[in-house]
């Protein structure tokens, strides 16, 4: 392969024939006309007029636990706290084997719904780290499919676990690409906040990135994010940090919050939510009114910081669902998050590209310019809307120039018989 044409590029009028030379992309050229589909020639895909965009982006996942619910006992409440005692018990079972042949099968899943960058936490509060040196295996051998950023990630605590900081540092010197947290789960708000102040340390001593799993709970007094913000701020990583969930924002209050925003612009770090998987954990707690559980998206947006949508998880302690298709998070997302208007809908695909991205670093690495990877996505709809509306699909998805995956849309037939007006 070697070019695609009649190419629609998001913000654009006219229709586009891109070309590339090993694997980089060498020509962006606008069409006077629709080409006809011979044009393509034998090495060239014929985008018919359809979007094409940069790889769709997963920027928070447990690679680690996933396609393991009800393994060995379901999650019954179905919060967040039994979730990790559930995944406690799978993790006494887990092999090297194991974690490599599920974590395999579901990169696979997420690339047939053409996502080729990959955040995984992967759980380190286990002695010996041996899921860790398994999900380093992964990252190589999936080359082919997915870029993977690992996060070392204390499920269990930094503070509160024992031995948490030597399995930190220890994770970053293996080669764990991020540093994570989970402040909110220490057993007392003051080890939540020296966790914070260890984790950025290590992150900038090491040079790595950071993404904290942060205020994952209702509890409107889980107030760590201002915390990594302020560590944030003072050190400028601001590009380099995100924050994870950060749910208990959806129960601040709004003076709290408009403090809160001062310094959250200030650290211009970035922001993951996991709408499908926060509705179902959080507002467990309540009867009625319930709360959505997630943090202020919108908000955020509007105060110009990056925010996207990510799945969390698939078939796993914490969320039963799932098969790899981030355009039915960002679908759930606009729902609950109250993204239905005219301007969002026409912009939603950057929820889950462009914010995504830029949440993980990847820079020049990602995007449909010249002397970049020819990594490319056809989509079964011509706009944002459009794709939204129809629960539209990726037909193809182009890795350094080779195709890695197509998909054929079913067909619709009416019986013969009494109609109405076509
Ligand atoms: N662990 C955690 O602390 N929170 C989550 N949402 C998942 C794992 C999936
Ligand atoms: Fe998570």
């Amino acid at each position: 392969m070697n070019q695609i044409i009649n190419a629609r590029l998001r913000g654009h009028a006219c229709l586009h024939t891109l070309r590339w030379t090993d694997g980089i992309i060498s020509a962006i050229e606008p069409q006077a006309d629709t080409l006809s589909a011979a044009a393509a020639g034998s090495e060239g895909l014929d985008a018919g007029g359809k979007l094409v965009i940069p790889p769709l982006v997963e920027p928070h996942i447990h690679l680690d636990a996933a396609l393991t619910a009800g393994e060995p006992h379901w999650n019954r409440s179905g919060t967040l706290f039994e979730g990790i005692e559930r995944w406690a018990e799978r993790k006494a079972l887990v092999t090297r084997e194991d974690t490599k042949t599920r974590a395999h099968r579901t990169i696979r899943m997420l690339a047939a719904h053409g996502i080729q960058h990959v955040r995984t936490h992967v759980d380190v509060t286990e002695p010996g780290l041996g899921t860790l040196q398994a999900m380093l295996e992964v990252r190589d051998e999936a080359r082919d499919l997915v870029d993977l950023q690992i996060v070392a990630f204390p499920q269990e605590g930094i503070e509160s676990f024992a031995g948490g900081r030597a399995l930190m540092s220890e994770a970053v010197a293996m080669g764990a690409d991020a540093v994570g947290g989970i402040p909110h789960f220490e057993n007392t708000r003051e080890q939540g906040v020296a966790s914070l102040h260890f984790l950025m340390e290590l992150a900038e001593r090491h040079d790595r990135l950071v993404d904290v799993h942060c205020d994952e709970t209702d509890d409107p007094q889980s107030r760590f994010l201002e915390v990594l913000a302020e560590l944030t701020r003072v050190r400028g990583m601001g590009a380099r940090v995100t924050a994870s969930h950060t749910t208990a924002m959806g129960s601040y209050d709004n003076a709290y919050c408009s403090k809160l925003f001062r310094v959250l612009r200030q650290a211009g770090l970035s922001f993951i939510s996991c709408p499908t998987e926060s509705i179902h954990l959080q507002g467990r707690f309540d009867s009625y009114p319930k709360r959505r559980g997630l943090t202020r998206v919108p908000e955020l947006d509007r105060a110009g910081l990056n925010v996207c949508f990510a799945q969390d998880s698939i078939v796993d302690p914490w969320y039963p669902l799932g098969n790899g298709n981030i355009v039915r998070i960002l679908d759930a997302g606009l729902h609950i998050c109250h993204m239905l208007g005219y301007e969002d809908l026409q912009r939603a695909l950057d929820f889950v590209t462009d914010h995504s991205a830029r949440a993980m670093a990847l820079g020049e690495g990602y995007g449909i310019a010249l002397g970049r990877p020819a990594n490319l996505v056809l989509l079964s709809a011509t706009s944002d809307y459009e794709l939204l509306r129809t629960q539209g699909h990726v037909l193809a998805s182009i890795r350094h120039g080779k195709v890695i995956m197509r998909r054929t849309m079913g067909e619709l037939s009416w019986a013969e018989g009494p109609a109405g007006p076509a």
